[in-house]
């Protein structure tokens, strides 16, 4: 059967549901893409057997590099650091988490479009991240195409500050600047989810969403689509760690921006610049198979250059 929605994800469509069962589907895929249909989420046991030995060398590798003490039980674990940004560039477990070729399978049958990684996080503890959509960050048009996936380093409890998420949320409108009457192209923010929390709140309200935690065990994944709320809970106990690591995938032939540094409507998009964290080719915007220009810099507002150090958090942040 043809899908007459290719600008929309396939676990996206309005047409999943006739559509699923011609796409070669496993029972185990067929869960997984009805899951994220009607959820937003689905969760699966990362397809590595070398899994355990990856996330081993991650440790000892990345924790010197947290400022934190991990081997003192008794330690605060979460005052250091609490992400490293692309250390698949210099630590080839994590690239190989990124890049695992079974997930990428399954994510380019999900969405209908191959899909790429392009950005890795590793945190030692709970990110205590506010509820948010990811799709505020990195976005596509067409939209949605770009989804997070966690894999959970060790098994998590209650008080390592979990993962939460609204279930279903990934169906409410998508946070943008038109959204809620504010422009964003050329601006400066400390933290790109700053401008959408009290909206994300309204939306809470409004749809009476109940958040859900994902106590996880070691080895177990899971893919958030676009526009699915979640963040990370308060870490009870401090002492706990909490290894994770998110991979953030895009999709090919899409453009891809920085809807919160963008005004759609005007075409002013903070384009970004992406390398595909698997292949390491460039994947340039495009649109229909038309390859986009190069993007521009966009200016900044007269007078109000951000300091450096915004600057770099800003790149730092997405
Ligand atoms: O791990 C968490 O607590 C949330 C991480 C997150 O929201 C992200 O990486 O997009
Ligand atoms: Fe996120």
């Amino acid at each position: 059967m043809t899908n007459i929605f290719p600008g929309l994800p396939l676990i996206e469509s309005p047409l999943f549901p006739t559509l699923k069962a011609s796409q070669g589907l496993s029972s185990e895929e067929q869960e997984i893409a009805t899951s994220l249909y009607e959820r937003g989420y689905a969760v699966f046991d990362f397809p590595d057997a070398d899994l355990d030995a990856r996330i081993d060398r991650i440790k000892r590798n990345l924790a010197p590099r947290y400022g934190i003490n991990f081997d003192d039980p008794r330690n605060d674990k979460t005052l250091g650091e609490r992400r490293i940004q692309d250390a698949w560039v210099f630590d080839e477990d994590v690239h190989a988490i990124a890049a695992n070729q079974m997930v990428l399978d399954l994510l380019s049958k999900l969405y209908g479009r191959r899909a790429f990684p392009f950005q890795t996080l590793n945190f030692p503890v709970g990110t205590q991240q506010d509820a948010h959509s990811d799709s505020v960050h990195f976005s596509s048009l067409p939209e949605r195409f770009m989804c997070g996936v966690w894999l959970a380093m060790e098994d998590i409890s209650a008080d390592a500050g979990p993962l939460f998420y609204y279930p279903g949320s990934h169906r409410w409108p998508i946070m943008t600047n038109a959204l809620i009457g504010r422009r964003g192209y050329g601006g400066d923010l400390h933290s790109a989810q700053d401008p959408y929390g009290p909206a994300w709140q309204a939306l809470r309200e409004a749809y009476g969403a109940r958040e859900e935690i994902f106590l996880a065990r070691k080895g177990q994944a899971l893919i958030w689509c676009a526009n699915l709320l979640h963040g990370g809970s308060r870490q009870a106990d401090p002492q706990l760690t909490r290894w994770s690591q998110v991979t953030h995938y895009y999709f090919d032939d899409c453009i891809y921006y920085t809807p919160a540094f963008s005004d759609e409507a005007l075409g002013r998009l903070q384009l970004r610049d992406l390398v595909a964290i698997s292949d390491g080719q460039p994947r340039p915007n495009a649109y229909l198979g038309e390859v986009l220009e190069k993007p521009a810099t966009p200016p900044q507002t007269p007078g109000r250059r951000p300091s450096l150090r915004r600057r770099l958090l800003k790149r730092l942040r997405g």
